[in-house]
């Protein structure tokens, strides 16, 4: 099964973030040759490319990261409860350098096309720099969140000053001293930076076209307590971790329900979560994320804090949301967000009032005002979850295009391969749950479901897995039902593609829960890959 002739592999991977770090290992320990291509100068991923000020992850950081390692983690020390993109960059880095994968990844490298061949059982991928490679399996590790939502601003290149977009931020940094600065967008990726760029610019205008929910993070050094706790009870802290509906013990769901409790209790029940910060709140009573009553006693919560915290109540109105339940947007996790608005050189300009006509040359039109600055960061977002899968010309059998094949929404089978693309597999694809899981956990656990797939087909000596229309079918059906009843539809968010014009509003990952999910895959596995064709040629 081995090929190793140049540009020939058992598995070409794309991506060199944590999914494709992790495949690679996994892949090799299979004793399989196979090769990461990226398109960045270093490895890391989203890590790798999201740099503006402020970033760091939204989970605790000893449960964002690796756990099949336990050298890996007794050597690794997290400095803060939120780890930096600094600090996890180097982790990834770490990674790569202590598993030896360097030598497998090229970097500055996109792949282009991926082209199955029926009469090799192979795949067939070509990079931008004019190269071909095969290899039997094709692991697309390319990310949830890595292809920038498209900045398409009238008036975009006159503008005279500089301008950034969060997601492909420069190497060197930004200096902001003396700058007038405008934000555009008020997602998680602007509010983090923002207070960070408001305490170096002369002046941050920030527009914003829809509020979102933010809960501080409450960041600090690790704490030691549970740092000692994690030290002590590794193992089993990793087993409880998967055993929960989104892979992280942060997020404990409370049993009760919002409505049977007093208006007292659940006042205190809120405080103590937004005590804690993140995304413990979401967790505070069961009924959250399905009954939109439920749901507005935590949102009236939220928007009573932002009440309370931004002095200037047009301003605080303004910022508090009111269109969409909270949670239905993935929550933003902060520091110093909301009282960023009390500082004098910071001011909102809200686009439900004045739309944004245009970029000049010299700042940001609206209806209703110009507005000067000397740099614009556009903070908005990315084309989810399909979006990197989409700018890869990747066909299957029949020469079927997967993305036309997704024009009305991505279809796949548990989120993992799709039917008549035999062979590829998706790290964290639509239909997994991905995104409303911590990545880490979900990445690890359709990596290590992958390589035992790839290890089983080897085994018997098969030519191809592939999915089977059906259970696809069945799949997607599965998906779509679990999610309606939620509040998740409710919302124009990236899960559902609203925020990306002419993209098909379908609910993208799956909110069965974490644990349901594994317990399905597992399952799946053990019943000899039940929705899985098989075709015994090995050519
Ligand atoms: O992107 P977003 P993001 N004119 O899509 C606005 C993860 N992440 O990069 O809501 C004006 O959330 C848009 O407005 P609207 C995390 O999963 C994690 O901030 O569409 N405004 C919105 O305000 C997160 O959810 C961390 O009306 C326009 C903003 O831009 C995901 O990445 C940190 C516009 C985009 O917000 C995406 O976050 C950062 C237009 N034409 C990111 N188009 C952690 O904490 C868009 N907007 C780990």
């Amino acid at each position: 099964m081995n090929g190793t002739e140049q540009g020939s592999y058992d598995a070409v991977i794309v991506g060199a973030g944590f999914s494709g770090l992790y495949m690679l290992h996994k892949l090799r320990g299979l004793g399989l040759s196979a090769r990461i291509y990226e398109a960045g100068t270093g490895v890391g991923g989203t890590w790798y490319w999201n740099r503006y000020p402020g970033a760091r992850v939204d989970i605790e950081s000893q449960e964002y990261s690796y756990s099949f390692s336990p050298e890996l983690e007794d050597e690794w020390v997290w400095s803060e409860r939120y780890a930096t993109q600094p600090e996890l960059l180097r982790y990834l880095n770490h990674v790569a350098d202590r598993f030896d994968l360097r030598r497998d990844i090229q970097l500055e490298t996109r792949v282009v096309t991926a082209h199955f061949n029926e009469g090799t059982n192979r795949w067939t991928a070509t990079t931008d720099r004019g190269e071909t490679i095969t290899a039997r399996y094709c692991v697309m590790a390319t990310g949830c969140l890595s292809v920038p939502n498209d900045a398409s601003f009238p008036g975009m290149e006159t503008f005279q000053g500089k301008s950034w977009h969060t997601n492909s931020w420069p190497r060197d940094g930004v200096d902001f001293k003396g700058q007038r600065v405008a934000v555009i967008g008020t997602g998680s990726s602007a509010i983090q930076s923002i207070p960070v760029i408001a305490a170096e610019a002369d002046h941050v205008t920030v527009f914003q076209r829809t509020p979102n929910f933010s809960i501080p993070a409450h960041n600090g050094p690790v704490d030691a307590e549970i740092s000692a706790d994690w030290k002590a009870n590794r193992a089993q802290r990793r087993k409880e971790q998967r055993e929960t509906g989104f892979g992280s013990l942060m997020i404990t769901p409370g049993e009760t329900l919002a409505l049977e409790d007093t208006p007292e209790s659940r006042q205190a029940n809120y405080q103590a979560r937004w005590d804690v910060g993140g995304f413990a709140l979401l967790g505070g009573y069961a009924d959250l994320i399905v009954d939109t009553d439920a749901n507005d006693t935590a949102a009236e919560f939220v928007r009573g804090k932002i009440r309370e915290i931004v002095k200037d109540p047009v301003v605080a109105e303004k910022l508090a949301p009111k269109s969409f339940p909270i949670g239905s947007k993935r929550i933003c996790v902060d520091t110093g967000y909301y009282d960023t608005f009390n500082r004098d050189n910071v001011s909102l300009v809200d686009l439900r009032d004045e739309a944004l006509e245009a970029i000049t040359t010299t700042g940001v039109r609206t209806t209703a005002a110009n507005y000067e600055a000397d740099t614009i960061v556009y903070a908005i977002g990315f084309d989810a979850m399909t979006g990197a899968l989409g700018k890869v010309d990747i066909r299957g059998r029949g020469g079927e295009s997967l993305k036309a094949g997704w024009e009305d929404g991505p279809r796949t089978y548990l989120g993992l391969m799709v039917a008549g693309f035999p062979n590829l597999f998706l790290v964290t694809g639509p239909g997994s749950p991905s995104v409303l899981c911590n990545m880490a956990v979900a990445i690890e656990q359709h990596v290590e479901w992958i390589s035992d797939c790839i290890g089983w087909v080897g085994a018997r000596q098969m030519g191809a897995i592939e999915a089977t229309a059906a259970a696809q079918d069945a799949w997607v059906e599965h998906v779509n039902e679990v999610a309606e009843p939620t509040i998740f539809p409710l919302a124009n968010s990236w899960y559902l593609g609203a925020n990306v014009p002419g993209k098909p509003r379908v609910f993208m990952p799956y909110i069965g829960g974490f644990s349901t999910y594994r317990d399905k895959c597992n399952e799946v596995a053990a019943n000899g890959y039940e929705g899985f064709a098989v075709s015994s040629d090995a050519r």
